[in-house]
C-alpha cells in the first residue's frame, strides 16, 4: 500500500486517477457521503492535496491538515487558493502553466467567432428545417475589428496573436504595460470597453479583480459590441452583464466561466445572445493529459525532495 496520503477534492480523468491511485493513498473528498467526516478520520495523515483550478483549497480545509506540504493545482488560475495561509504555514502550491495557454486561447476565439456569426443560432437554423423557407439573419463580421483584451498574460499574448491573424486591431488593459508586445497599452479598461468592438476577459481571478467587468465598462462597449470571458465568473458582474443581455445594452456575449459554476443563474438559459460553455477552455485530451502530468511531476518532486517543475508558492 503506497504511503504518502493525498486529499483530491475532485476527480481528475481516468488516467491521471490510475496513476496517482499507484503511487498514494488517495482520498476521494468530492465521492465522501460525509466530508466532513472524511477529514476528521484521515486529516491528520494528508501531506497533500491535489486540487482543480475552480476548487481550490480554503484555509479552513487546510487548517484540518497539520500535515499537509503541498497543494498541487490542476489549472493555472490559484485565486481558490488561500496563498496567504498557504505562506505563512511553509505549504508549497503549484499549478499548471504553459500546458493550457493554447487551448484557452483557442476557446476564447471560437466564443468570439461562435458569438459574432451565430454559429450555435445557424445550427439550430439548419436542423429545425428553416433553410431554404426564411433567410437566416445576417451576423457580425470579426475580421479587422477592434479586439480589447483585458489582461496580457501568457494566454492574452496568444489571444492578441490569433486577432492579429484575423487582421484586427488589438489594444489591451493591464495592470502595467507589457513592452514585449506592440500591442496599445490602454491603462483605463473603460476607455478600452468605448473604443472595442469586442472585449475579451482573460484576467487572474481574485480580490484585485473582482467585477472589474461592472456595469459602466458593459455600457461603454455598447450595442454592436460582444463580450468574451474566459478568465473567471468572478471577474465580471454577473447580474450587470445579464441585465446587459437582456436590454441589448450590448450586442452579445461568450462565455466559459461563470459564478456558482456549475449551477449557473438560469437567467442565462434562457437568452439567445449568449454562447455558453462548461468552463472546457483546458478541456482537450492533449491539454488535460499535459495538466494531470504536470501535477504529478510537482507530486513527485516535492516527494523526492527536488524543485518544483511550477511552482507557484
Ligand atoms: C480548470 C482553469 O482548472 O486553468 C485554470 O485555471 O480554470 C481550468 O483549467 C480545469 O477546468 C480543470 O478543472
Amino acid at each position: 500500500m503506497p504511503e504518502v496520503e493525498i486529499l483530491m477534492t475532485g476527480a481528475y480523468p481516468e488516467w491521471d486517477m490510475v496513476d496517482l491511485e499507484a503511487t498514494y493513498r488517495v482520498h476521494r473528498l468530492w465521492e465522501a457521503a460525509d466530508r466532513q467526516e472524511l477529514i476528521a478520520r484521515v486529516g491528520k495523515d494528508i501531506r497533500a492535496i491535489a486540487t482543480r483550478g475552480e476548487l481550490g483549497a480554503s484555509a479552513e480545509l487546510m487548517k484540518q491538515l497539520p500535515k499537509l506540504e503541498i497543494v498541487s493545482c490542476y489549472g493555472v488560475g490559484t485565486d481558490a487558493i488561500d496563498l496567504s495561509y498557504a505562506r505563512a504555514n511553509d505549504i508549497r502550491v503549484t499549478n499548471t502553466p504553459d500546458v493550457l495557454t493554447e487551448d484557452v486561447a483557442d476557446i476564447a476565439i471560437g466564443l468570439l467567432l461562435a458569438t459574432a456569426r451565430q454559429v450555435p443560432q445557424a445550427d439550430v437554423f439548419v436542423r429545425s428545417g428553416q433553410w431554404g423557407s426564411v433567410a437566416m439573419p445576417l451576423v457580425t463580421r470579426v475580421s479587422g475589428k477592434k479586439v480589447g483584451i483585458v489582461g496580457m498574460g501568457r494566454i492574452g499574448k496568444a489571444i492578441a496573436k490569433r486577432t492579429a491573424g484575423f487582421g484586427c486591431n488589438i489594444a489591451y488593459f493591464a495592470r502595467h504595460e507589457h513592452t514585449d508586445v506592440a500591442y496599445t497599452y490602454q491603462p483605463e479598461l473603460l476607455a478600452l470597453a468605448d473604443w472595442a468592438d469586442f472585449l475579451i476577459v482573460i484576467v487572474p481571478g481574485g480580490a484585485a479583480t473582482v467585477k472589474i467587468v461592472n456595469a459602466d465598462v458593459l455600457k461603454a462597449l455598447g450595442p454592436n459590441g460582444i463580450l468574451i470571458n474566459v478568465s473567471r465568473g468572478t471577474t465580471v458582474d454577473e447580474e450587470a452583464l445579464i441585465a446587459a443581455l437582456q436590454d441589448r445594452s450590448i450586442q452579445s456575449a461568450g462565455l466559459d466561466v461563470f459564478l456558482n459554476e456549475p449551477k449557473i443563474d438560469a437567467r442565462f438559459l434562457a437568452l439567445q445572445n449568449v454562447v455558453l460553455q462548461p468552463h472546457h477552455g483546458s478541456g482537450t485530451v492533449e491539454t488535460r493529459k499535459a495538466m494531470g502530468q504536470l501535477v504529478r511531476d510537482n507530486l513527485a518532486a516535492h516527494f523526492a525532495g527536488r524543485a518544483l517543475p511550477t511552482p507557484v508558492v
